[in-house]
């Protein structure tokens, strides 16, 4: 295990290999002093740095400074929460979650010529997007998009692509979750290239987990990986703190549950990412150890992650309660 940027707050890491080296694209907390609530109005972050490295485990950890601000944001309320990035055709895209100017999650795109930026924002949010926290999965010149969180994330206001007049909608405790989204990208990579569907989370008898079943239902942090030919789709429980995956055969799903990546860290949230570098697996994530358990100042985190032989991931202690 080691933190990654000790001297500043870095949360929610997306990692990508691009040219042999690791980038990590968190988001980067701060003392903003917004009060603590269930909407996650003390996560005001307000720009985005880039992180490299060669080597996991002793390698030094350039940072490549602000790669994009929310000032030069045109439409921008407030909030840069989890992105991703993805590379294509020689360009570097950075997909964002920012409200508006009225309080919504939206998503943009910034583009850069490097993959640590600076990117440069579009002027609009892409069309019909809604919630947070993004994966990219690439496979064959295709891009998976995945998203969605409830409750601050915004995804109980959403059916069918389309916000309630309600405002939001829990289901009812026996019936099935609330579902993360997945939408290809179009080939120039700016908009949905289809409507999002949504991503059905299985029990192991083929039914769907229910929104009661809070130690397994989805609540945000989506991550995609490929393993073995297996599509892992990995995940927060938020309120219960625990990193899941489940698998499956399609980037669309459906995914069947499988079991705990990572046990509670210390802080409320848990976020991480698995990516493979140089022959070995990782889990990037972060806590609130070096804060003194505020929830609002994160760290970056890495730890190597291993299979069983028959394709389960082994437990990692998050070291939290
Ligand atoms: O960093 C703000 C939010 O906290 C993220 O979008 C969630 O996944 C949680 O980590």
């Amino acid at each position: 295990m080691r933190y990654l940027v000790p001297n500043d707050y870095m949360a929610d890491p997306s990692v990508h290999v691009f040219n042999g080296k690791l980038y990590i694209y968190p988001s980067h907390d701060w003392e903003s002093g917004v009060p603590e609530n269930d909407s996650g109005d003390h996560f005001n972050m307000k720009d985005y740095h880039v992180f490299s490295m060669d080597d996991v485990e002793n390698g030094e950890v350039t940072d490549h400074g602000v790669a994009l601000d929310v000032k030069d944001i045109p439409w921008a309320g407030r909030q840069l929460w989890d992105g991703d990035v993805a590379h294509k055709n020689g360009k570097y895209y950075l997909y964002f979650p920012l409200k508006d100017k009225n309080d919504v999650f939206r998503t943009g795109v910034a583009i850069s010529d490097r993959p640590e930026g600076p990117f440069i924002p579009q002027p609009d949010p892409m069309r019909g997007s809604y919630s947070i926290d993004y994966s990219i999965l690439e496979e064959k010149n295709e891009y998976y998009f995945y998203f969605g969180g409830i409750w601050g994330g915004q995804l109980q206001r959403y059916k069918d692509n389309k916000a309630l007049e309600n405002g939001a909608t829990y289901p009812a405790s026996d019936e099935p979750a609330i579902c993360p989204r997945v939408a290809k990208l179009s080939d120039d990579m700016l908009q949905f290239a289809e409507d999002p569907r949504p991503i059905v989370i299985l029990d192991k008898d083929g039914s769907p987990i229910t929104a009661g079943d809070t130690a397994r239902r989805y609540f945000e942090a989506a991550w995609v990986h490929k393993y073995n030919g297996k599509y892992y789709f990995s995940y927060s429980t938020g309120d219960t703190h625990l990193i899941c995956y489940a698998t499956g055969d399609n980037p669309y799903g459906p995914f069947t549950y499988q079991g705990v990546v990572l046990t509670p860290v210390c802080g409320w949230t848990t976020h991480h990412c698995i990516t493979e570098f140089k022959g070995k697996w990782y889990l990037f994530h972060h806590d609130c150890v070096p804060s003194g358990g505020k929830t609002w100042l994160r760290s970056l985190k890495v730890t190597e992650l291993k299979y069983n032989a028959d394709g389960s991931i082994q437990t990692i202690d998050g070291g939290g309660n």
